[in-house]
């Protein structure tokens, strides 16, 4: 398929940085979805428009929620930068015109994730983590080893080393993230206390 009227679009709302990301993200849903069998267009197309919200000012993004009757939680109201996935899964669908539900969800749920996944949720999600443009975060090698062994244990390990991150930052942490690193930790045979 032939996205290039579609990238031009994206380049123009998103700094140059977060579209670097976002190709970055695109291109490692591919091959994500290579690994585990997923449709490749619909899994770059996801990968391309996930972060399509992200560079609104937050007041915008919260005039726009408001605006688009987009339910906002406390957290979110406070951290407002949480609300580009909802915000994303919505600009997805009116102004790029997805009507693939698969993707519009892979969007709405590529920040915090949600028990039991999707494919292209985990697709999407992981590749958000893992793209060759990510320094920063910890044992990146490692673990982009591991999304490629076996998706569920990849997920488990960012969603554990995302919480971890979070709570040494003191910043407070979304109950669907939790729940979310709950889920595929007691999936795993682990109880959670
Ligand atoms: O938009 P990106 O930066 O590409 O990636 P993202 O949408 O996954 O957002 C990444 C940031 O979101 C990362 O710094 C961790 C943070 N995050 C994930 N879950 C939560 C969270 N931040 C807060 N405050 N609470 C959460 O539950
Ligand atoms: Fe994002
Ligand atoms: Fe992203």
């Amino acid at each position: 398929m032939n996205y290039e009227k579609l990238e031009k679009q994206l380049k123009k709302k998103l700094d140059d940085s977060r579209y670097t990301h976002t190709l970055g993200v695109a291109y490692t849903c591919t091959c994500l979805a290579m690994r585990y069998n997923y449709d490749i267009d619909r899994a770059y197309l996801a990968g391309l428009l996930h972060d399509c919200a992200k560079c609104i000012d937050n007041d915008k993004k919260i005039e726009l929620c408001e605006k688009n009757h987009i339910e906002i939680t406390e957290i979110e109201r406070k951290n407002p930068f949480l609300l580009h996935a909802k915000l994303g899964s919505l600009l997805a669908k009116k102004k790029y015109h997805i009507q693939d539900e698969a993707i519009l969800s892979a969007i709405r749920w590529h920040t915090t994730g949600h028990p039991d996944m999707t494919m292209l949720e985990k697709i999407v999600f992981v590749a958000d983590y893992i793209e060759p443009n990510r320094k920063k975060q910890p044992n990146l090698t490692e673990v982009r080893h591991l999304c490629f062994e076996n998706l569920d244990q990849g997920l488990k390990r960012i969603l554990s080393d995302t919480l971890v991150y979070l709570n040494s930052k003191k910043d407070p942490i979304d109950e669907m993230t939790q729940m979310t690193y709950d889920y595929y930790n007691e999936k795993d045979g682990n109880k959670n206390e």
